[in-house]
């Protein structure tokens, strides 16, 4: 009898052929299978054990050191015509990226095993969620994947139940640069990888499928994939409000969905549902219902401490994979911004040495499951997932940029996501702290032309006045020191309460062109301290410096040609004359 499983016989069965592999291993996403997979790669020199005395079931990953983060130059969507992918992608035809890559492909499993990893990206039980198979050669993959993903059986009888799933093809080749390229063939539901073994390269499930791969689809079935964290913000009489926020690459998602309120706050609570990737969808009330797809956090470890992210430091002390952290001299794991222990090796291996930069790799990571996480929400398993009452988009901007401000409508919020700016960071390959346009921290990881998904988002809009409320956050404002003048972490409690107090209606804010924001009487301030002159700088708007901004964005509008909906056309000149009129 015919199954839904042959096309997944057949396709293992004919990447089998293509790359030859020693042996095919189908995983299970068992415990058993999991320690296997670490012993072999402690045999292998793939992984090394942290000290089992303070890190149980914690190891460290030396990757190779030119295969350490994104590369954004080497990633493609090959759609049937250049202009779905948008000046936004690196495009290339179809059959031109198949026979390049194939060619790469070829042979390169031998002696090598196969493994294929079937996986769901949601709930295992919700209608939002969506299944994939990853074949890839590198247990480190699969070890990563079994932490990140639902992975293993029920996702095959899942996969079995509906016939279709989102297929990617994986190997670390012989991890040559030249020979790198990530693929992905969103009208063939296809991702295909090879070169690299660094996690959103090659954890496909990741980036590939739940962004790229998974904003296609949602286009055209009108819901959204998102570059979000998800959090649940609870006050002390029990009322919990769903917040989902896009920031770029290392700009604070997993902080601020792991923050733990300060002291000015008894009795709140803050839930994490995800920190890095939010699909949602319209429900029947005109809410949108946001699930995270991942199972797991493969978070920045620089910056991550006692007084940043206590949430996440407590995760992190078992059953952890380290990647490219540096080691103290009784194995424990060690980064740049933790106040107790001091490197003994790099991330390199090497013994420490100031002279050759920072101890652990500024782009170090660590994959953890969500269920350690001490703030991880009941409702994250919701297959119906939450209500989002606000959107937030944030970037990293040294100046210009206010603490907060609040669009005043969808259409204007829409435009304020499409006109996000940030400074680069050390997530992707190539220069640090440069400024580019990063329209809902998608610019990596929307699978289609930008000018597209702008229009798709505004048209969520249908008269219905249940959608998410939509604000700007920059926590990185500079002083004239060159130091963050905000306190961020735990105190970005202060502006999250505004936030939910303005969709509430019960917070003041002052209009300008640029949006509301908040009076500093509007703020819970109590101890906090800071400067009258910091607080103003943080709370003003620079009419000039924002007028030569709208110019900007007005060039970046104008880069995506005729596709540009009118109505954001419209939207941003209506900002900049109200700029002109104020200046
Ligand atoms: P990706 O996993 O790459 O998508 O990153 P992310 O958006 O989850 O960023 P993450 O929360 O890991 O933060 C990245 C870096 O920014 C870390 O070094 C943090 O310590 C730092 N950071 C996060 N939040 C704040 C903040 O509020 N203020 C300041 N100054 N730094 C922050
Ligand atoms: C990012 O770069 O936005 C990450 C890490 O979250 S990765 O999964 O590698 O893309
Ligand atoms: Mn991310």
């Amino acid at each position: 009898m015919a199954s839904k499983l042959d096309a997944l016989n057949r396709w293992v069965d004919e990447v089998a052929r293509l790359t030859q592999p020693d042996r095919i291993h189908w995983c299970d996403g068992s415990e058993a299978e999991y320690q296997a997979l670490v012993e072999l790669m402690l045999d292998t020199g793939d992984l090394t054990e942290l000290n089992p005395s303070t890190h149980p079931n914690c190891y460290l990953h030396r990757s190779n050191p030119s295969d350490v983060a994104r590369v954004e130059h080497l990633t493609f969507v090959c759609s049937r015509n250049a202009e779905d992918a948008g000046p936004n992608n690196h495009w290339m035809a179809p059959e031109e990226a198949h026979q390049k890559i194939d060619a790469l492909f070829a042979g390169c499993m031998k002696g090598r095993t196969l493994y294929v990893i079937p996986y769901c990206m949601g709930p295992i039980d919700s209608p939002l969620a969506r299944c994939g198979v990853e074949i890839t050669d590198s247990p480190y993959v699969v070890a990563n994947m079994r932490i990140m993903t639902r992975m293993g059986a029920p996702a095959l009888s899942r996969i079995e139940r509906e016939g279709s799933f989102v297929k990617g093809l994986h190997s670390t080749g012989d991890l040559d640069p030249a020979k790198r390229f990530i693929m992905h063939f969103p009208e063939e539901l296809t991702i295909k990888s090879i070169g690299s073994g660094y996690g959103g390269n090659a954890l496909l499930g990741k980036k590939c499928h739940a962004l790229r791969i998974a904003s296609w689809q949602a286009r055209q079935e009108g819901w959204l994939a998102e570059h979000m964290l998800i959090l649940g913000l609870e006050s002390p009489q029990g009322e919990t409000f769903y917040v989902a926020a896009a920031f770029p690459s290392a700009c604070g998602k997993t902080n601020l969905a792991m923050l733990i309120p300060p002291a000015a706050y008894p009795g709140w609570k803050v839930w994490t549902i995800g920190d890095d990737i939010c699909w949602m969808q319209p429900g029947a009330d005109g809410r949108l219902w946001a699930i995270n797809p991942e199972a797991g956090f493969f978070g920045v470890a620089p910056g991550t401490s006692r007084n940043t992210n206590p949430n996440a430091l407590a995760m992190l002390d078992h059953d952890a994979i380290f990647t490219n952290v540096a080691e103290t001299a009784d194995q424990q794991p060690w980064w740049e911004g933790l106040p107790e222990g001091k490197p003994a090796k790099d991330w390199q291996g090497r013994d420490y040495d100031p002279a050759n930069g920072p101890a652990a790799h500024p782009n170090s990571r660590f994959t953890v499951s969500a269920r350690q996480c001490p703030s991880w929400s009941p409702r994250a398993e919701d297959p119906q997932g939450v209500p989002i009452s606000a959107i937030i988009f944030g970037g990293r901007r040294e100046s210009l940029v206010p603490l907060v401000f609040e669009s005043r409508d969808w259409r204007h919020g829409v435009l304020v996501g499409a006109s996000m700016g940030s400074e680069t960071t050390a997530a992707a390959t190539g220069a640090v702290g440069v400024l580019r346009r990063d329209s809902m921290a998608m610019k990596p990881f929307c699978g289609y032309n930008f000018a597209d998904y702008f229009a798709h988002w505004l048209s969520l809009d249908k008269g219905n006045a249940k959608l998410p409320r939509i604000f700007h956050v920059n926590w990185f404002r500079k002083g004239a020191n060159g130091k963050f003048v905000w306190p961020g972490f735990g105190d970005n409690m202060r502006v999250l309460e505004w936030i939910v107090n303005r969709c509430k209606g019960t917070a003041e804010a002052v209009q300008t062109p640029i949006g509301n924001l908040p009076r500093r009487e509007d703020l819970n301030l109590a101890g906090l301290n800071l400067a009258d002159a910091d607080l103003d700088l943080l709370l003003s708007v620079d009419r000039e410096g924002w007028a030569r901004e709208y110019a900007g964005i007005g060039e970046y509008l104008a880069s995506f040609g005729d596709r540009t909906p009118a109505a954001l056309q419209q939207e941003h000149a209506r900002v900049s004359a109200e700029l002109a009129a104020a200046a």
